[in-house]
């Protein structure tokens, strides 16, 4: 039985260099990608001037228990909130980090608007307003830091 063994061989080496050749043949990984690093210069924040961004948000108008938007994003850093409700009903906003822990709140207004600020880490947010029922009929959104 030794014949066997030769013709066995044969396979088994070509095999090995279809398996060699498959590996190396990774052509498209050497195009060394040296992507422009997006490093956006971030302006240096002074903590006096108001360089921070700007979110507007609104109350419904015509008294319903609504905001204009239930999704905010804003960019890490100092964040005014721009709260605006025209209606006869008093609001406010409050905003709260994912631990349930309170960082900025407004004024409760009608007829106005008024602002609040805060500084904003990347993460999620919900903002809220506090008059009783007013979240629960909706008066609740996110607010996506990143
Ligand atoms: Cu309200």
């Amino acid at each position: 039985m030794k014949p066997s063994l030769k013709y066995l061989a044969v396979p088994l080496a070509v095999g090995a260099l279809v398996l060699a050749g498959c590996g190396g043949d990774d052509s498209s990984d050497d195009s060394t990608t040296t992507e422009p690093a997006t490093t956006q210069s971030q302006p240096a924040e002074s903590s006096t001037s108001g360089s921070g961004q700007v979110l507007s948000l609104a109350a419904d108008p015509s008294g319903q228990l609504a905001y204009d938007t239930t999704e905010l994003s804003a960019k890490p850093g100092k964040v005014t909130l721009d709260f605006t409700n025209e209606s006869p009903v008093a609001h406010d906003v409050v905003i709260e980090d994912s631990s349930g822990q309170e960082v900025a709140a407004t004024d409760v207004i009608t007829g106005q608007s008024t602002t609040t600020e805060f500084d904003a880490k990347p993460g999620k947010y919900t903002f809220y307003c506090s008059l009783p029922g007013h979240e629960a009929a909706g008066m609740k959104g996110t607010l996506t830091v990143k």
